[in-house]
Protein backbone atom coordinates (compact mmCIF):
# COMPACT_ATOMS: atom_id res chain seq x y z
CA UNK A 1 0.00 0.00 0.00
CA UNK A 2 1.47 3.22 -0.53
CA UNK A 3 1.56 5.68 1.81
CA UNK A 4 -0.86 7.83 0.70
CA UNK A 5 -3.34 4.72 0.44
CA UNK A 6 -2.66 4.38 3.55
CA UNK A 7 -3.19 7.56 5.00
CA UNK A 8 -5.28 9.56 2.44
CA UNK A 9 -4.49 13.08 0.97
CA UNK A 10 -3.73 16.00 2.32
CA UNK A 11 -7.27 18.66 1.17
CA UNK A 12 -6.31 20.47 -2.51
CA UNK A 13 -5.71 24.12 -2.23
CA UNK A 14 -8.99 26.01 -1.47
CA UNK A 15 -10.70 22.95 0.47
CA UNK A 16 -10.50 22.31 3.95
CA UNK A 17 -11.15 18.80 6.09
CA UNK A 18 -14.71 19.46 7.76
CA UNK A 19 -13.19 17.96 11.31
CA UNK A 20 -9.48 17.18 12.41
CA UNK A 21 -9.14 15.08 15.55
CA UNK A 22 -5.46 15.91 16.93
CA UNK A 23 -3.25 13.92 19.89
CA UNK A 24 -5.05 10.87 19.74
CA UNK A 25 -3.46 7.19 19.48
CA UNK A 26 -5.64 4.96 16.52
CA UNK A 27 -6.46 1.54 17.22
CA UNK A 28 -7.06 1.24 13.42
CA UNK A 29 -7.85 -2.33 13.24
CA UNK A 30 -6.47 -1.95 9.82
CA UNK A 31 -4.43 -5.29 9.01
CA UNK A 32 -1.26 -3.43 8.93
CA UNK A 33 0.90 -5.99 11.09
CA UNK A 34 0.99 -3.92 14.23
CA UNK A 35 -1.01 -5.09 16.89
CA UNK A 36 -4.20 -2.99 16.90
CA UNK A 37 -3.26 -1.67 13.76
CA UNK A 38 -1.67 0.87 16.05
CA UNK A 39 -0.92 4.43 15.27
CA UNK A 40 0.20 6.01 18.02
CA UNK A 41 0.28 10.15 18.69
CA UNK A 42 -1.62 10.52 15.61
CA UNK A 43 -4.64 12.92 14.01
CA UNK A 44 -7.75 11.75 11.96
CA UNK A 45 -9.72 14.12 9.85
CA UNK A 46 -13.28 13.69 9.16
CA UNK A 47 -15.34 15.13 6.08
CA UNK A 48 -18.70 14.43 5.78
CA UNK A 49 -19.85 11.08 6.78
CA UNK A 50 -16.14 9.76 6.19
CA UNK A 51 -12.37 9.56 7.17
CA UNK A 52 -10.44 11.64 5.05
CA UNK A 53 -7.05 10.91 6.39
CA UNK A 54 -5.03 9.62 9.21
CA UNK A 55 -1.89 9.37 10.20
CA UNK A 56 0.67 10.66 12.33
CA UNK A 57 1.05 13.61 14.35
CA UNK A 58 4.34 14.46 13.03
CA UNK A 59 3.26 14.31 9.81
CA UNK A 60 0.86 17.59 9.99
CA UNK A 61 2.80 20.76 9.82
CA UNK A 62 1.90 22.20 13.13
CA UNK A 63 2.25 26.06 11.16
CA UNK A 64 -0.45 24.75 8.56
CA UNK A 65 -2.39 23.02 10.76
CA UNK A 66 -5.30 25.38 11.37
CA UNK A 67 -5.54 25.56 7.97
CA UNK A 68 -6.11 22.05 7.35
CA UNK A 69 -9.66 21.92 8.88
CA UNK A 70 -12.39 23.92 9.74
CA UNK A 71 -12.37 22.75 13.04
CA UNK A 72 -9.52 20.77 14.97
CA UNK A 73 -10.54 18.96 18.63
CA UNK A 74 -7.76 17.92 20.63
CA UNK A 75 -7.90 14.21 21.70
CA UNK A 76 -5.85 14.39 24.68
CA UNK A 77 -3.87 11.44 24.11
CA UNK A 78 -7.15 9.25 24.25
CA UNK A 79 -7.45 5.67 22.18
CA UNK A 80 -10.12 5.99 19.31
CA UNK A 81 -11.58 2.70 17.94
CA UNK A 82 -14.04 2.38 15.05
CA UNK A 83 -17.62 2.43 16.27
CA UNK A 84 -18.26 -1.24 17.31
CA UNK A 85 -20.46 -3.45 15.77
CA UNK A 86 -23.17 -5.81 17.54
CA UNK A 87 -23.45 -8.50 14.58
CA UNK A 88 -26.05 -10.63 16.22
CA UNK A 89 -28.83 -9.50 18.44
CA UNK A 90 -32.60 -10.32 18.79
CA UNK A 91 -32.75 -7.22 20.77
CA UNK A 92 -36.54 -6.15 19.35
CA UNK A 93 -38.83 -8.49 21.38
CA UNK A 94 -41.60 -8.31 23.72
CA UNK A 95 -41.30 -9.48 27.93
CA UNK A 96 -39.07 -11.12 29.68
CA UNK A 97 -37.93 -14.75 31.06
CA UNK A 98 -37.00 -14.05 34.08
CA UNK A 99 -39.31 -17.26 35.34
CA UNK A 100 -37.51 -19.20 33.44
CA UNK A 101 -34.14 -18.34 34.75
CA UNK A 102 -34.90 -19.46 38.09
CA UNK A 103 -35.93 -22.66 36.70
CA UNK A 104 -32.95 -23.26 34.61
CA UNK A 105 -31.37 -22.38 38.31
CA UNK A 106 -33.77 -25.77 39.78
CA UNK A 107 -32.09 -27.88 37.17
CA UNK A 108 -34.62 -27.66 33.99
CA UNK A 109 -32.67 -27.23 30.78
CA UNK A 110 -33.32 -24.65 27.93
CA UNK A 111 -34.54 -27.53 25.83
CA UNK A 112 -36.80 -29.04 28.06
CA UNK A 113 -38.21 -26.09 29.21
CA UNK A 114 -38.49 -25.05 25.38
CA UNK A 115 -40.18 -28.65 24.69
CA UNK A 116 -43.05 -27.66 26.89
CA UNK A 117 -43.76 -25.08 24.91
CA UNK A 118 -42.00 -21.79 27.16
CA UNK A 119 -38.49 -20.54 25.75
CA UNK A 120 -39.01 -18.48 22.55
CA UNK A 121 -42.45 -19.41 22.21
CA UNK A 122 -43.48 -17.44 25.29
CA UNK A 123 -41.74 -14.41 24.32
CA UNK A 124 -43.34 -14.81 20.55
CA UNK A 125 -47.00 -14.53 22.89
CA UNK A 126 -45.54 -11.68 24.48
CA UNK A 127 -44.00 -10.42 20.95
CA UNK A 128 -47.13 -10.70 18.97
CA UNK A 129 -49.34 -9.00 21.60
CA UNK A 130 -47.01 -5.92 21.66
CA UNK A 131 -48.06 -3.02 19.11
CA UNK A 132 -44.52 -1.32 17.27
CA UNK A 133 -44.62 1.38 19.14
CA UNK A 134 -44.42 -1.12 22.31
CA UNK A 135 -41.77 -3.18 20.85
CA UNK A 136 -39.66 0.20 20.43
CA UNK A 137 -40.28 1.73 23.64
CA UNK A 138 -39.28 -2.04 25.46
CA UNK A 139 -36.40 -2.32 23.06
CA UNK A 140 -35.00 0.99 23.35
CA UNK A 141 -33.47 0.84 27.00
CA UNK A 142 -31.37 -1.94 25.37
CA UNK A 143 -30.10 -0.01 22.76
CA UNK A 144 -29.31 2.84 24.58
CA UNK A 145 -27.34 0.56 26.92
CA UNK A 146 -25.44 -1.03 23.58
CA UNK A 147 -25.01 2.62 22.27
CA UNK A 148 -23.67 4.06 25.48
CA UNK A 149 -20.50 1.84 25.25
CA UNK A 150 -19.52 3.07 21.58
CA UNK A 151 -21.84 0.57 19.57
CA UNK A 152 -22.82 2.33 15.97
CA UNK A 153 -23.76 -0.89 13.83
CA UNK A 154 -26.14 -3.18 15.17
CA UNK A 155 -27.94 -6.12 13.69
CA UNK A 156 -31.55 -7.32 14.46
CA UNK A 157 -33.34 -10.18 13.94
CA UNK A 158 -36.78 -11.19 13.82
CA UNK A 159 -38.15 -14.62 14.98
CA UNK A 160 -40.53 -13.86 17.81
CA UNK A 161 -43.41 -12.63 14.99
CA UNK A 162 -43.52 -16.21 13.29
CA UNK A 163 -46.07 -14.85 11.15
CA UNK A 164 -46.08 -12.16 8.51
CA UNK A 165 -47.87 -9.12 10.83
CA UNK A 166 -45.87 -9.83 13.93
CA UNK A 167 -42.57 -10.43 11.68
CA UNK A 168 -43.35 -7.00 10.02
CA UNK A 169 -43.99 -5.66 13.04
CA UNK A 170 -40.04 -6.83 14.42
CA UNK A 171 -38.65 -5.22 11.62
CA UNK A 172 -40.33 -1.92 11.78
CA UNK A 173 -39.73 -1.74 15.57
CA UNK A 174 -35.89 -2.17 14.16
CA UNK A 175 -35.80 -0.01 11.36
CA UNK A 176 -37.60 2.72 13.65
CA UNK A 177 -34.56 2.43 16.29
CA UNK A 178 -32.30 2.60 13.31
CA UNK A 179 -34.14 5.97 12.09
CA UNK A 180 -34.59 7.57 15.55
CA UNK A 181 -31.26 6.53 17.44
CA UNK A 182 -27.79 7.52 16.26
CA UNK A 183 -26.78 4.22 14.96
CA UNK A 184 -27.10 1.73 11.87
CA UNK A 185 -29.37 -1.03 11.97
CA UNK A 186 -28.81 -4.10 9.69
CA UNK A 187 -32.17 -6.47 10.07
CA UNK A 188 -32.13 -9.63 9.68
CA UNK A 189 -35.28 -11.89 8.63
CA UNK A 190 -35.08 -15.16 11.39
CA UNK A 191 -38.93 -16.22 10.44
CA UNK A 192 -37.49 -20.07 10.66
CA UNK A 193 -36.69 -19.13 14.58
CA UNK A 194 -39.32 -21.93 16.08
CA UNK A 195 -41.91 -23.47 15.24
CA UNK A 196 -45.46 -21.32 15.81
CA UNK A 197 -48.25 -23.16 17.45
CA UNK A 198 -50.62 -22.92 14.82
CA UNK A 199 -48.45 -25.11 12.89
CA UNK A 200 -47.40 -27.59 15.64
CA UNK A 201 -48.79 -30.13 12.99
CA UNK A 202 -47.08 -29.03 9.64
CA UNK A 203 -43.60 -28.29 9.75
CA UNK A 204 -43.47 -28.20 5.90
CA UNK A 205 -46.85 -26.10 5.77
CA UNK A 206 -44.85 -23.38 7.99
CA UNK A 207 -41.37 -23.89 5.90
CA UNK A 208 -43.30 -22.99 3.16
CA UNK A 209 -44.90 -20.00 4.54
CA UNK A 210 -41.72 -18.52 5.77
CA UNK A 211 -40.12 -18.83 2.21
CA UNK A 212 -43.25 -18.02 -0.17
CA UNK A 213 -45.03 -15.56 1.09
CA UNK A 214 -43.12 -14.04 4.93
CA UNK A 215 -39.78 -13.62 3.17
CA UNK A 216 -40.35 -11.86 -0.27
CA UNK A 217 -43.35 -9.89 1.19
CA UNK A 218 -40.96 -8.59 3.63
CA UNK A 219 -38.24 -8.32 1.49
CA UNK A 220 -40.52 -6.40 -0.93
CA UNK A 221 -41.00 -3.89 1.81
CA UNK A 222 -37.35 -3.17 1.98
CA UNK A 223 -37.49 -4.69 5.51
CA UNK A 224 -34.68 -7.19 5.25
CA UNK A 225 -31.03 -7.23 4.83
CA UNK A 226 -30.16 -10.43 5.38
CA UNK A 227 -31.69 -13.66 6.18
CA UNK A 228 -30.91 -16.50 9.58
CA UNK A 229 -32.16 -20.07 10.66
CA UNK A 230 -31.93 -21.76 13.59
CA UNK A 231 -30.72 -25.29 12.47
CA UNK A 232 -31.55 -27.46 15.35
CA UNK A 233 -32.82 -30.31 16.98
CA UNK A 234 -35.06 -27.96 18.94
CA UNK A 235 -36.10 -26.06 15.43
CA UNK A 236 -35.45 -26.30 11.91
CA UNK A 237 -33.30 -29.52 10.27
CA UNK A 238 -30.57 -29.15 7.63
CA UNK A 239 -33.20 -29.36 5.05
CA UNK A 240 -35.84 -27.32 5.91
CA UNK A 241 -32.90 -24.46 6.58
CA UNK A 242 -31.75 -25.18 3.17
CA UNK A 243 -35.04 -24.44 1.46
CA UNK A 244 -34.97 -20.92 3.56
CA UNK A 245 -31.34 -20.55 2.17
CA UNK A 246 -32.70 -21.23 -1.60
CA UNK A 247 -35.67 -18.84 -0.95
CA UNK A 248 -33.18 -16.35 -0.29
CA UNK A 249 -30.54 -16.81 -3.32
CA UNK A 250 -33.99 -16.14 -5.38
CA UNK A 251 -34.58 -13.03 -4.08
CA UNK A 252 -30.59 -12.07 -3.70
CA UNK A 253 -30.22 -11.44 -0.20
CA UNK A 254 -27.16 -12.56 1.93
CA UNK A 255 -27.28 -15.33 4.35
CA UNK A 256 -26.19 -16.34 8.13
CA UNK A 257 -27.00 -19.10 10.47
CA UNK A 258 -27.78 -20.21 13.88
CA UNK A 259 -25.54 -23.30 13.86
CA UNK A 260 -24.22 -25.90 16.07
CA UNK A 261 -25.01 -24.54 19.23
CA UNK A 262 -26.69 -27.40 21.01
CA UNK A 263 -25.82 -30.22 18.31
CA UNK A 264 -23.69 -30.97 14.86
CA UNK A 265 -26.00 -30.51 12.43
CA UNK A 266 -23.02 -29.64 9.56
CA UNK A 267 -24.93 -26.40 9.25
CA UNK A 268 -22.01 -24.74 9.32
CA UNK A 269 -21.35 -26.59 6.08
CA UNK A 270 -24.84 -25.66 4.48
CA UNK A 271 -24.26 -21.67 5.39
CA UNK A 272 -20.62 -22.28 3.76
CA UNK A 273 -21.95 -23.68 0.55
CA UNK A 274 -24.93 -20.47 0.23
CA UNK A 275 -21.94 -18.27 0.62
CA UNK A 276 -22.84 -17.04 4.33
CA UNK A 277 -21.57 -13.81 5.70
CA UNK A 278 -21.73 -15.59 9.21
CA UNK A 279 -22.45 -19.04 10.92
CA UNK A 280 -23.00 -18.41 14.32
CA UNK A 281 -22.96 -19.72 17.80
CA UNK A 282 -20.80 -22.87 16.57
CA UNK A 283 -19.98 -24.58 20.09
CA UNK A 284 -20.45 -28.25 18.26
CA UNK A 285 -18.48 -27.53 14.47
CA UNK A 286 -17.03 -30.35 13.22
CA UNK A 287 -13.18 -29.66 11.58
CA UNK A 288 -15.17 -30.70 8.25
CA UNK A 289 -17.38 -27.35 9.02
CA UNK A 290 -14.57 -25.48 9.96
CA UNK A 291 -12.85 -26.25 6.75
CA UNK A 292 -16.08 -25.24 5.13
CA UNK A 293 -15.98 -21.92 6.19
CA UNK A 294 -12.87 -21.36 5.55
CA UNK A 295 -13.07 -21.81 1.71
CA UNK A 296 -16.37 -19.67 1.93
CA UNK A 297 -14.81 -16.62 3.82
CA UNK A 298 -17.34 -17.78 6.36
CA UNK A 299 -17.69 -15.53 9.82
CA UNK A 300 -17.36 -17.45 12.65
CA UNK A 301 -20.04 -15.26 14.97
CA UNK A 302 -19.25 -16.56 18.87
CA UNK A 303 -21.86 -15.48 21.15
CA UNK A 304 -20.10 -16.01 24.74
CA UNK A 305 -23.23 -14.76 26.61
CA UNK A 306 -25.56 -17.44 25.41
CA UNK A 307 -22.66 -20.41 26.58
CA UNK A 308 -22.31 -18.48 30.14
CA UNK A 309 -26.41 -17.99 30.61
CA UNK A 310 -26.59 -21.68 29.50
CA UNK A 311 -23.62 -22.75 31.57
CA UNK A 312 -22.64 -24.66 28.45
CA UNK A 313 -19.47 -26.50 28.56
CA UNK A 314 -18.30 -27.60 25.18
CA UNK A 315 -16.62 -24.85 24.16
CA UNK A 316 -16.18 -22.99 20.64
CA UNK A 317 -12.84 -24.87 19.14
CA UNK A 318 -11.24 -21.52 18.81
CA UNK A 319 -7.67 -22.59 18.18
CA UNK A 320 -9.10 -24.65 15.42
CA UNK A 321 -11.11 -21.75 13.76
CA UNK A 322 -7.46 -19.58 14.05
CA UNK A 323 -5.69 -22.47 12.09
CA UNK A 324 -7.82 -22.32 9.84
CA UNK A 325 -8.18 -18.32 9.03
CA UNK A 326 -11.66 -18.43 9.67
CA UNK A 327 -12.47 -14.92 10.50
CA UNK A 328 -13.84 -14.49 14.36
CA UNK A 329 -16.51 -12.09 15.20
CA UNK A 330 -17.95 -11.36 18.87
CA UNK A 331 -21.96 -10.58 19.62
CA UNK A 332 -24.17 -10.07 22.79
CA UNK A 333 -26.86 -12.21 20.87
CA UNK A 334 -29.30 -10.20 23.16
CA UNK A 335 -32.00 -11.97 23.74
CA UNK A 336 -34.46 -12.97 26.32
CA UNK A 337 -33.79 -16.32 26.60
CA UNK A 338 -30.10 -17.55 26.12
CA UNK A 339 -28.51 -14.18 26.36
CA UNK A 340 -30.62 -11.06 28.41
CA UNK A 341 -26.67 -9.03 27.63
CA UNK A 342 -26.65 -5.99 26.29
CA UNK A 343 -22.86 -4.96 27.03
CA UNK A 344 -20.64 -5.90 23.83
CA UNK A 345 -17.98 -4.49 26.14
CA UNK A 346 -18.51 -7.96 28.52
CA UNK A 347 -18.92 -9.77 25.77
CA UNK A 348 -15.86 -9.14 24.90
CA UNK A 349 -14.45 -9.98 28.11
CA UNK A 350 -16.16 -13.62 28.22
CA UNK A 351 -14.57 -14.41 24.83
CA UNK A 352 -10.96 -13.94 26.40
CA UNK A 353 -12.17 -15.55 29.95
CA UNK A 354 -14.32 -18.65 28.46
CA UNK A 355 -12.99 -18.65 25.11
CA UNK A 356 -9.36 -17.47 25.56
CA UNK A 357 -9.45 -15.09 22.83
CA UNK A 358 -7.31 -12.24 23.01
CA UNK A 359 -7.86 -8.93 23.48
CA UNK A 360 -6.84 -7.86 19.89
CA UNK A 361 -8.69 -10.98 18.28
CA UNK A 362 -12.04 -9.51 20.83
CA UNK A 363 -11.48 -6.29 19.50
CA UNK A 364 -11.19 -7.42 15.71
CA UNK A 365 -14.61 -9.63 16.82
CA UNK A 366 -16.56 -6.18 17.13
CA UNK A 367 -15.00 -3.94 14.52
CA UNK A 368 -13.21 -5.66 11.22
CA UNK A 369 -14.58 -9.18 11.01
CA UNK A 370 -18.25 -8.16 13.02
CA UNK A 371 -18.48 -5.71 9.58
CA UNK A 372 -17.90 -8.57 7.88
CA UNK A 373 -20.22 -10.80 9.09
CA UNK A 374 -22.98 -8.15 7.96
CA UNK A 375 -21.41 -7.67 4.70
CA UNK A 376 -20.38 -3.85 5.47
CA UNK A 377 -16.30 -4.93 5.19
CA UNK A 378 -14.34 -2.37 3.24
CA UNK A 379 -16.85 0.20 4.95
CA UNK A 380 -17.05 -0.17 8.29
CA UNK A 381 -14.76 -1.53 10.90
CA UNK A 382 -11.43 -0.09 10.41
CA UNK A 383 -10.39 3.31 10.93
CA UNK A 384 -8.64 3.81 7.53
CA UNK A 385 -9.52 6.88 4.97
CA UNK A 386 -12.55 6.42 2.66
CA UNK A 387 -14.13 4.46 5.54
CA UNK A 388 -17.50 5.91 7.29
CA UNK A 389 -16.62 7.76 10.45
CA UNK A 390 -17.82 5.93 12.76
CA UNK A 391 -15.53 5.97 16.07
CA UNK A 392 -15.03 5.80 19.46
CA UNK A 393 -12.96 8.03 21.73
CA UNK A 394 -11.98 5.99 25.29
CA UNK A 395 -10.47 6.30 28.49
CA UNK A 396 -8.01 3.61 28.29
CA UNK A 397 -4.35 3.66 28.56
CA UNK A 398 -4.19 0.48 26.04
CA UNK A 399 -6.85 -1.05 23.74
CA UNK A 400 -6.20 -4.30 25.75
CA UNK A 401 -8.18 -2.45 28.53
CA UNK A 402 -11.58 -2.76 26.87
CA UNK A 403 -11.48 -6.64 26.95
CA UNK A 404 -10.05 -6.39 31.03
CA UNK A 405 -12.42 -4.82 32.83
CA UNK A 406 -15.75 -5.85 33.73
CA UNK A 407 -18.87 -3.54 34.31
CA UNK A 408 -16.96 -0.49 33.57
CA UNK A 409 -17.60 1.88 30.62
CA UNK A 410 -14.76 3.91 29.66
CA UNK A 411 -16.42 5.31 26.07
CA UNK A 412 -15.59 9.64 26.42
CA UNK A 413 -17.25 9.99 22.93
CA UNK A 414 -18.38 8.66 19.94
CA UNK A 415 -18.71 9.86 16.46
CA UNK A 416 -21.33 8.30 14.20
CA UNK A 417 -21.42 9.09 10.50
CA UNK A 418 -19.15 12.04 10.92
CA UNK A 419 -21.09 13.46 13.64
CA UNK A 420 -20.59 13.61 17.12
CA UNK A 421 -23.06 12.00 18.70
CA UNK A 422 -22.12 11.43 22.37
CA UNK A 423 -19.60 12.80 24.89
N1 LIG B 1 -30.34 -19.19 19.48
C1 LIG B 1 -30.31 -18.49 20.61
O1 LIG B 1 -29.42 -18.49 21.41
C2 LIG B 1 -31.50 -17.70 20.67
N2 LIG B 1 -32.13 -17.98 19.44
C3 LIG B 1 -31.45 -18.85 18.81
O2 LIG B 1 -31.80 -19.24 17.71
C4 LIG B 1 -32.38 -18.06 21.80
C5 LIG B 1 -33.69 -17.42 21.65
C6 LIG B 1 -34.57 -17.59 22.85
O3 LIG B 1 -34.42 -18.50 23.67
O4 LIG B 1 -35.48 -16.75 22.97
FE1 LIG C 1 -29.18 -15.81 18.37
Amino acid sequence: MSDTAFHGSAPSPGTRWERLLINVHLATMAETGAPYGAIENAALAISGRRIAWIGPMATLEASRRNWLARKIVDGAGRWVTPGLIDCHTHIVHGGNRAREFEQRLQGASYEEIARRGGGILSTVNATRAASVEELVAQSLPRVEALLAEGVTTLEIKSGYGLDLESERKMLRAARLIGAHLPVTVKTTFLGAHALPPEFRDDRAGYVRLVCEDMLPVLAAEGLVDAVDAFCERIAFTAEETRRVFEAAKDLGLPVKLHAEQISDMDGASLAAEFGALSADHLEHVSPRGIAAMARSGTVAVLLPGAFYFLREEKLPPVAALRDAGVPIAIATDCNPGTSPLTSLLMAMNMACVLFRLTPEEALAGVTRNAARALGLSGSHGVLAPGYRADLVMWDITSPADLSYHAGFNPCAAVVHGGTRVRG
